[in-house]
C-alpha cells in the first residue's frame, strides 16, 4: 500500500530538479537532448556520428549514462568535446539529480547543445525528466516493428524517433511501415527519420532536425533576452 505514495514522493523530487535544470538551459539558451533506447540500439553510435560531423569549436557536450562501464564516454571523447560518464551503479535510468551533479563543473555559458546519452532501457527512463527539451527514441530494426505498442510511453513522450540500422533491412524481417504506422498509433503525428549509423545513411534528415532546433532554441533564447 504505501509504495506508491514513495515512488510519488521520488518523481516529484525529481521533477523539481528537472523543472531547475529546464530553466538554467533556457536561460543559457543551451538545448538539451536525452536519447533513449534498449540496449544495443545504437545510442552511443548516433551520438559518435553526430560529433564526427561537427566542426571543432562547436558548443556541444556530452552526458553518457551506463549501469556499470565508462565504454560509452571513450567511445564519444575520441572527438575532442566535453564527455562525461554517470554510472548509475545499477540504477537503470539517469535522474535528474545525477545529471545536475554532473554539470557542476561545466559552464552552461559555455555550450549550446547538450546531448545526454541515457542508459539502455525503454521503460524506466521514460518516467524520469531530466530538464531537457525533448525526448529522442532511438528504435534498431533488428528489436521488432512491435515496440511502440509494447513500450507505449516513451514513444508517446518522445518527440522525434530514429529508426536505426537501417543497412540491416535486407537481412531481419521488420515492416519499416508498420513500424512508422505502430509509432504514430501511439504518438500521432510523431517525427520519424530513418538512419544508418554504420553507412550514413539518412545523416542528412537527423542532422536538418538537429540544425532545426538548435536555431529554434537559439531564436527563443535571444528572444527572451530581450
Ligand atoms: N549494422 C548496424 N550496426 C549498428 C548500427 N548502429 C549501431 N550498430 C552496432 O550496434 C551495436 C550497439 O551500438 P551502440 O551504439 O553501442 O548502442 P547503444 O544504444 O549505445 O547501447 P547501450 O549504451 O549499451 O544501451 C554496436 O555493435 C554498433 O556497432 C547500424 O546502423 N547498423
Ligand atoms: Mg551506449
Amino acid at each position: 500500500m504505501d509504495r506508491i505514495p514513495m515512488e510519488r514522493k521520488v518523481l516529484s523530487e525529481n521533477d523539481r530538479i528537472a523543472t531547475e535544470l529546464r530553466e538554467r538551459f533556457r536561460r543559457h539558451g543551451v538545448l538539451c537532448l536525452n536519447f533513449i533506447s534498449s540496449p544495443g540500439a545504437g545510442k552511443t553510435s548516433l551520438l559518435e556520428r553526430t560529433l564526427e560531423g561537427f566542426p571543432s569549436g562547436q558548443r556541444v557536450a556530452v552526458l553518457t549514462g551506463d549501469i556499470q562501464t565508462d565504454n560509452d564516454a571513450q567511445r564519444l571523447a575520441r572527438f575532442g568535446f566535453p564527455v562525461r560518464q554517470i554510472t548509475t551503479g545499477g540504477t537503470c535510468h539517469l535522474d535528474a539529480r545525477m545529471v545536475e551533479r554532473a554539470l557542476a563543473e561545466w559552464r552552461l555559458e559555455d555550450l549550446d547543445l547538450l546531448l545526454v546519452e541515457n542508459v539502455g532501457n525503454l521503460v524506466c527512463p521514460a518516467s524520469y525528466d531530466l530538464g531537457e527539451e525533448s525526448k529522442i527514441v532511438v528504435l534498431s530494426v533488428a528489436e521488432g516493428e512491435d515496440k511502440p505498442l509494447k513500450y507505449p510511453a516513451i514513444f508517446f513522450k518522445s518527440e522525434l524517433l530514429v529508426l536505426n540500422k537501417i543497412d540491416l533491412l535486407p537481412h531481419v524481417p521488420f515492416a519499416i511501415a508498420r513500424a512508422r504506422e505502430n509509432a504514430r498509433r501511439v504518438h500521432p503525428g510523431m517525427e520519424i527519420v530513418e538512419v544508418s549509423c554504420t553507412t550514413g545513411a539518412g545523416f542528412e534528415s537527423w542532422r536538418r532536425w538537429l540544425a532545426h532546433r538548435r536555431d529554434a532554441a537559439r531564436t527563443e533564447h535571444v528572444a527572451g533576452a530581450h
